[in-house]
């Protein structure tokens, strides 16, 4: 499959190839509840390891698979993912993660085995290894999409992608980087523009818009009744809410309202509380959520105008809800230094 290419210099291609060259067989994972970006990236993992590599891989997550777009592109694409719970270890002598690294929060490394290869683009202050500790270790915050890093690994070897793992990467690049429109960088392009003659279309369009639940558009209508509009700043807490992606397309679609420069958004799932932060242009999201969630017992990530974290409540009743969720708005308005007095409501008005 491969055919002779000209590498950009300083391609760090070679590397990851020579260390899957050395092993017989490579296990995949993802973060918990792996969105298109992380499982487009272990797609093309598997792509790469097979045609520039030659070794057998297999993909596990674990969590679930929640927005209705992810459940389409797994179904869609067919994509071979295991439950990472009935997966045997002893069978694999390399292990990977994709668009996440060991010590994330919501990372599951399962213990005793060492991870091989981390590949990503996020920033986190929980990371627990770095480059000394991995055989190959690829962590660029600067590159929009997990996808993109690993797309450009593919061209590098010269790999004509499969429909499958094009379509699965192009999709990952298209919802990290908002259709190429945030934290856009040269590699995420040129990543597009390799896979776009390769993409199928139809799949494309199916995974895009699929069917969506009663359930989603009750959560939404939920959801909206609790935002709380500031100046230039949106917040919304979604009280005990579906999934932690809902709480991400909540953040997601406030950003698009008139005037709003910053969403901060969150959702108790479980005994977790979610938080997304979305930004625009010039205010960075990742130290937002840490100026929300300072003084909290969890973590975050994220990078340019996108950041992500969750806080555990020990007492998940709804006092201790509300009173985080105070602190989280407090935290937030003096960051952005706005007022807390001056809220205006989006739901339960006649007008
Ligand atoms: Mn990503």
């Amino acid at each position: 499959m491969a055919r002779p290419v000209v590498r950009p210099a300083g391609s760090r291609m070679p590397a990851l190839r020579d260390l899957l060259r050395s092993r017989r067989r490579l296990l995949v994972l993802t973060h918990n509840n792996p969105d298109p970006d992380s499982l487009g990236g272990a797609i093309g993992l598997q792509e790469f390891a097979q045609k520039a590599a030659g070794i057998d891989s297999r993909i596990a997550i674990s969590g679930k698979i929640l927005r209705a777009e992810n459940q389409a592109m797994v179904r869609e694409l067919a994509l071979p993912l295991e439950r990472l719970e009935t997966v045997n270890l002893a069978d694999f002598d390399c292990f990977a993660l994709v668009d996440t690294q060991p010590g994330f929060g919501h990372t599951l490394v399962p213990p005793g085995i060492h991870v091989d290869i981390v590949i990503d683009h996020h920033l986190c202050a929980d990371a627990k290894v770095g480059p000394a500790d991995v055989g190959f270790f690829d962590v660029r915050p600067e590159i929009g999409a997990t996808s993109s890093i690993v797309a450009g690994h593919l061209l590098d070897a010269g790999v004509v992608p499969s429909a499958q793992a094009a379509t699965a990467l192009a999709y990952g690049i298209r919802t990290d980087t908002a259709d190429l429109s945030r934290n856009v960088s040269e590699l995420d392009l040129r990543a597009s523009e390799y896979l776009s003659p390769h993409i199928d279309r139809q799949k494309l369009a199916a995974i895009t818009n699929p069917r969506l639940p009663v359930a989603y558009f009750r959560a939404l209508n939920h959801a909206l009744r609790k935002v709380r509009m500031y100046d230039g700043l949106t917040l919304c807490s979604l009280g005990r809410t579906t999934s932690a992606e809902m709480v991400a397309e909540v953040a997601d679609l406030l950003l698009r309202m008139e005037g709003v420069r910053a969403v901060f958004c969150g959702g108790l799932v479980g005994s977790s509380y979610y938080v997304s932060v979305r930004t625009e242009l010039g205010i960075d999201a990742w130290g937002l959520i840490r100026a929300g969630m300072e003084g909290e017992a969890g973590s975050c990530g994220g990078h340019g105008s996108v950041a992500g974290g969750s806080v555990t409540l020990d007492v998940g009743d709804s006092r201790s809800l509300r009173r985080l969720e105070r602190r989280l708005e407090r935290n937030v308005l003096r960051a952005m230094g706005a007022s807390g007095g001056n809220a205006a409501m989006l739901g339960d008005r006649d007008d």
